[in-house]
This record gives C-alpha cells, structure tokens and sequence, in this order.
C-alpha cells in the first residue's frame, strides 16, 4: 500500500487530493498545524481514513519528525499562506511559510530520505501567481517570472528551490504550476466562494449585496478535483520534472458574476454588486491563461469541468449549504 504524507490537508486541494489518493488505494497521513486546530474534526469526519500527524512548516524539526513517523512513499507539499491579499499585510508570515517552508520539507527529505531504501518523491504546489506581470500570453513552463505579491516571490523561491534541489541532489522533487483551481471547498475568502456564497443567500434573502474589489481581473478558473489528479500523476513519471496545470481559457470576474447570478435565477449582477478600496491590492495580476500542453502531452492529463459547468457547481452547492444553514 503505497503511502502519502500532505501538507495543508485541512485545505481545498489537501481535501480534494486525499479523496483522489484514497480511490487509488493510498494509505493517507495529513500534516496539521496548531494545537487544537478546529478544522480537523471536520476534516476526520468527512474522511475517517486520513490519519493525522502535527507539524508546521516553519518548524523544521517537525518535519523531520513526521517524515520518520510516516516513512512516507510521496510528500503533497500543499501547505501554505495563499491568500494573496493577506500576504502583501503579513508578508514576512507568507515568506516563512509559503516559501522558506520548501526549503525546510526538501532539506528534511534529503535528511530522511538518504535513511530510505526507496527515495520519496516530492510534489511541490507552485502558482500561476509567479509570473504575475505577465511576460508572454499564454504562460508555459519557460515564461519568466514576475511576482506581484508577497505571495507570488515566496512561491517563486519555493519552486526554484524544488528544481535546485532536484538537480544538486537528484532529489525526486516536482514542481506543479497550477492556474487558480476552485470548486464547493473553496475557502470563503477567494473571489469565486465569495460569489458562490454570496448569490445563495442573496437568493435565500439573507444578504442584499456583494462589494468586491477589482473586477476587471482575468483569471484562467479550472476545478479543483481535476488539478489534484495531476499532481499524482507528476509523481508518477520516470523522471521529475515541471509541470503547467491550466485550462487555456481567461475570464474576467465579470463573467463568473454574470453566469452565477444566472445560475440563481437573480438576473442582472449589477443590481446587486458594489465596490469597495479595501478589497483592492497594492499591486494587480490582470491576466493569466496557461497552456498546459505539456501536461496533456507527456502526463496524458485533462480537465473534464468547463468553467460554466464550475460555475454552477459552485453556485448549487452554495444554494444547498445556505439553505441549511438558515434552517
Ligand atoms: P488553502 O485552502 O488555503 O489551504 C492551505 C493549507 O495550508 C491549509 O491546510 C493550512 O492549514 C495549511 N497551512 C497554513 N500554514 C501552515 C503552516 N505553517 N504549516 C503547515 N500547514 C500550513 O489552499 P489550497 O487552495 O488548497 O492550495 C493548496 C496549495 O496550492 C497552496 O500551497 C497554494 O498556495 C497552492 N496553489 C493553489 C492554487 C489554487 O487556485 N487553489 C493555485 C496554485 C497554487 P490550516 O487550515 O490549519 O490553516
Ligand atoms: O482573487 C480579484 C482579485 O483571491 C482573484 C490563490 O489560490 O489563485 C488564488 O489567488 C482575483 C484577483 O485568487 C475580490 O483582486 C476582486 O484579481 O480569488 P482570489 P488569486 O489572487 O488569483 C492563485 C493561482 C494562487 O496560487 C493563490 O493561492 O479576484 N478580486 N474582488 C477579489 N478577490 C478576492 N479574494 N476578494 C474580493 O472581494
């Protein structure tokens, strides 16, 4: 039974990925952070079989600690700050973990691993956020980066430390860059569940409007239980490498409110929607759009939902939690 270790398992993709694991019969141990973190009995709840080890990224004893606790066959680095907005007010916090914590997962996996028979392979959750002002359309594996946030440098020193230390050590370490994902996991505090959530109970009457910042940002929006899929398959390959994860679409937030607000019945978003300073940032990624053909070629990877099939996924299960939660 092959073995799994995730960072950020209480988070989207962590959720997504241990579901996906399961199904290809993985035995599943998920890094949690804090001493008596309120998301994990949700999490245990819904996925009995995920089983538990404490750590932080930040602490690099921990790490070493659960690596020789899970002997794991394959570490899901998924774990970090990433909400952009939050890392330009505590950068230093996202630069620590979102960034120096690669650092410390691939030193514990040169520690640990040279104890192992078999190396563990690394899948290390790199971002579109990296090439931020964008140099070439569409963004592949060889565009150069241009960060606009805290967050966008920390995952840029993240992946270039993955591809340093895959070829210093021959560490099995890949780096996946994945356009934004999202899906019903999606934490509220993300441009699309903040449009989900808000249409359901603007629909159910329980909020009269929906104040965002930019709206003229584009964004290449694909599913979070398609892109999981992928880093399990970069794991699998005979050689580590870099992958882009996209769907080669954009679509400006304007686009997401109209299918939502449609997909409620509500008509016109802009009877509902406002706009509010505080939900801008100092600096602005205003197109992104991948071409995962890599992927598609040499990982034989593809994204099964279109972005109004996401849309509606998202706004339907809004609809049903919402109205649940009034009862
Ligand atoms: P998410 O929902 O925000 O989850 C982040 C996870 O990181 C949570 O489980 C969180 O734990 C954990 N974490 C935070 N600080 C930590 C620390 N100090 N030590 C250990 N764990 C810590 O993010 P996501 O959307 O699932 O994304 C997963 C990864 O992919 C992240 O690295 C993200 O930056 C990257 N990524 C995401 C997207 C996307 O569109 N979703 C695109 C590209 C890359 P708590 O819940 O306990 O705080
Ligand atoms: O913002 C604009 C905002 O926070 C999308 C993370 O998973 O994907 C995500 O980062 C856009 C931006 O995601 C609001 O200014 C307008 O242009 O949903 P978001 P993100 O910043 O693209 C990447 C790939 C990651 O790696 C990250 O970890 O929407 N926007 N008004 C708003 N955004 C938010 N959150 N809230 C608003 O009210």
């Amino acid at each position: 039974m092959p073995r799994a270790l995730i960072t950020g398992i209480t988070g989207q993709d962590g959720q997504h990925l241990a579901e996906f694991l399961h199904t290809k019969g993985y035995e599943i141990y998920g890094l949690v952070k804090g001493q008596n973190n309120p998301k994990v009995a949700a999490l245990l709840a819904e996925f009995p079989f995920i089983k538990v080890v404490h750590g932080d990224l930040t602490d690099f004893s921990s790490l070493v600690a659960a690596l020789r606790q899970v002997e794991p066959d394959e570490v899901y680095n998924l774990g970090a700050i990433s909400f952009v907005a939050m890392s330009f007010t505590q950068a230093e916090l996202t630069s620590n973990v979102t960034g120096l914590g690669v650092l410390r997962m691939l030193e514990a996996i040169r520690l640990v691993g040279g104890e192992k028979k078999n190396p563990i392979r690394m899948y290390q959750a790199s971002s579109s956020e990296m090439y931020g002002k964008v140099r070439e359309i569409p963004q592949t594996e060889m565009t150069a980066f241009h960060p606009r946030s805290p967050y966008g440098v920390a995952k840029v020193f993240g992946h270039h430390m993955t591809v340093n230390y895959r070829e210093s050590y021959g560490l099995f370490a890949c780096s996946g860059i994945l356009f934004n994902h999202e899906g019903p996991r999606r934490g509220y505090e993300f441009v699309t569940r903040k449009i989900s959530s808000s249409v359901a109970r603007i629909k159910l009457g329980l909020q009269d409007k929906l104040l965002l910042g930019n709206l003229a940002a584009k964004r290449d929006w694909g599913y979070a239980g398609d892109y999981v899929k992928a880093m399990w398959l970069m794991l699998q390959q005979p050689i580590a490498d870099d992958f882009v994860i996209a769907t080669g679409e954009t679509h400006e937030i304007t686009e997401f409110l109209e299918l939502a607000f449609q997909c409620a019945g509500l008509g016109d978003w802009r009877n509902f929607v406002g706009q509010d300073a505080q939900y801008f940032r100092p600096a602005e990624v205003d197109l992104l759009v991948g071409d995962a053909s890599k992927a598609e070629r040499q990982l034989g990877w593809k994204r099964e939902v279109d972005f109004p099939a996401l849309v509606e996924m998202m706004v339907r299960h809004d609809l049903d939690v919402e109205a649940k939660r009034a009862k």
